[in-house]
Parts: C-alpha cells; structure tokens; sequence
C-alpha cells in the first residue's frame, strides 16, 4: 500500500496548547518506520500550512479561534483531496478539528471516484456541535456536523464540495455527549455506539456490523481516532481526558479488524498533546495502533516485556 504522511499542527480548536506538536510526536515515536517494516511505501509530505485569515464576527460570543480554523479547515480540504489521489492519507494532528478539512476533502475524493465515503469516529465525544449549539466554543467540538453538512457553517467554513451522509457514519465509543449533540446525531441519523454498547454488546460486533455495510456498498471507509478514544491510562497525553475509555485491547482489536477488512482508505490521528505525555508513551502506542490497523500481527511483532523501547 502506499500511505502519506500529512501533518496538520493545529492547536487552536482545542484549549490545551501543543497540539502543534503532534505530528513531531508521531515522527519521534517512529510512525514512518513502522509503516516502513510492514512493507508499505510511505511519503511523507512534512506539514500543511494555513490559509490567509480573514477576520470574521459571530453571534455567539463563545467561539474561539474561528478566523483560524476556518483558515486552517481550507487548507486541509484541499492538502487531503490532493494527498488522496494515489495513496492512502494518513493525517497527523493536530486537534480534532484537523478533522473538518480532512473530512471534506476525502469526501471530496469519493464523489469523484463515485463510491460512497463512510466514516467511523473513534472519540469520547461526537463532536456533532455547530457554530451555534458550542457552549465551550472550542472548535475540535464541530468537525463531524460541518462536514456533515449540519446548518450555520456558510460563510465562516470553507462550503463543501459535498457532505459526508451522516447515515454512513459511526461513531463509537462515546462517553461525553452535550444535549445538543445529543438531538443533532438523532435527527441526522448517525449511528451512535456510546461505551455502554461496546460494554453490552463488545466492541468487536459493533464494529463487524458496520464493516459489513462499507463492504456490502462497496465503500471508501475513512477513520477518525481521537486520542481521547483510548482510556487516559494508557493515552494521557489529551486535553480532554474521560474516564472509562478502550482498553488496550478493545482498542487493538478494532484495528486488528480495520485491517482484515481492507476497507480504510484515509486517517486522521488527533488531539495528541506531546506536552502532556508520559516519557512518548502515547504517540507510541498511537503508533502501535497505527501499524496494527496498518496490518501488524501479534505473532509477527517483537515480543515487549515492558513498556520501554528496544
Ligand atoms: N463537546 C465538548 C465541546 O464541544 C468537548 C469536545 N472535546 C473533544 N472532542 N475533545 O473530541 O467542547
Ligand atoms: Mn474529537
Ligand atoms: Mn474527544
Ligand atoms: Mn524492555
């Protein structure tokens, strides 16, 4: 496969800085040579720049950095139509609204190929928010509803070339949802998978569900991982850390079966905050992850005796 490396360091949309540092995260955690070793051919196109910032007023006097991401959020649609062309992109934020301009621009991508765009949110939260309902005002809180085309984004977001359906998304492992969001995901019809049903039911028939829909429509199938996803004790290295996150295993498992399946065709890896990581463990297991959805196996990986490098 070939896969390329996008950096995204976008701090602005979250309220913890260094996000900015992320890709470097990754890069140091050796996310090149671990895709490298499983025998991909990987380009790493360094980092995306934001576009010119032009001043923008909104009614609701919460929203933070809103000329920036908007900026920032054209910036990424186009670098991620582009970097999709011929590879599968591998996006390193950044904070979740990386995401926005990601989203745009592999759906983008889809409707060219003609082939439905699915998406699987792998979060503690939605972030189903619209530039009207944030009441934190951060703006990693309102990817998902931009690019799914949930109203009040004109004229402040760049306008999509075409939305992602929100009945071809999944999100999974929720555990923070604001009211707001609570009614939106209803009403648009996402398929919500809170930490409950991965209790109740397992992560791994949830997520065989849904890949069965992408096969059967013979989806592109992008996947969003938010570090926040993962419990904050094996990912501290978030903003916004909620309890009762994936294990380590639910969580290796689910890549595990991405890769079996085949389908994924872009990722984003965001809202790491390199600040607030324990000696790189988190960009390392991000990285784990990475190259287990990237088709490592147990039984072909070095065995670790404890969490230290070799
Ligand atoms: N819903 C909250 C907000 O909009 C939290 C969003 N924070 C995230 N999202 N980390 O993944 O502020
Ligand atoms: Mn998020
Ligand atoms: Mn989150
Ligand atoms: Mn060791």
């Amino acid at each position: 496969m070939r896969c390329r490396i996008v950096g995204a360091p976008v701090q602005e949309g979250n309220s913890y800085p260094g996000c900015d540092m992320g890709p470097s995260s990754l890069r140091v955690a050796g996310i090149v040579s671990a895709l490298r070793d499983l025998g991909h051919e990987v380009e790493d196109i360094g980092g995306i720049q934001p576009g010119a910032i032009r001043p923008m007023a909104h009614a609701n006097p919460a929203l933070k950095a809103l000329p920036e991401i908007s900026a920032w959020t054209a910036a990424i649609a186009e670098a991620a139509y582009a970097a999709s062309e011929d590879a599968m992109p591998i996006f390193l934020g950044g904070d979740h609204s990386i995401s926005a301009g990601t989203l745009a621009g592999v759906a983008r991508r889809a409707a060219d190929l003609k082939r439905p765009l699915f998406v699987l949110w792998l979060d503690a939260h939605p972030d189903f928010h619209t530039l009207d309902t944030t009441t934190s005002g951060n703006l990693h809180g309102v990817p998902l509803a931009y690019a799914c085309g949930q109203p009040g984004f004109r004229n402040y977001f760049p306008d999509l070339a075409v939305p992602v359906d929100p009945e071809r998304v999944c999100t999974l492992g929720l555990r923070s949802v604001d009211p707001a969001e609570r009614t939106a995901l209803k009403q648009a019809g996402v398929t919500v998978h809170d930490m409950r049903a991965i209790d109740e039911h397992g992560i791994g028939a949830l997520l065989r569900a849904f890949l069965d829909r992408v096969a059967k429509a013979d989806g592109m199938l992008h996947v969003s991982l938010d570090v926040d996803f993962l419990d904050p004790s094996i990912a501290p290295a978030v903003g916004t850390t909620v309890p009762g996150g994936a294990t380590l295993r639910e969580a290796h498992l689910a890549m595990e079966m991405l890769s079996d399946s085949g389908l994924v065709t872009s990722l984003d890896l965001v809202e790491l905050n390199p600040f607030l990581d324990e000696r790189g463990r988190t960009a390392t297991l991000l990285v784990d992850l990475t190259a287990s959805l990237m088709g490592r196996r147990i039984m072909d990986r070095p065995t670790r005796s404890h969490s230290g490098r070799h």
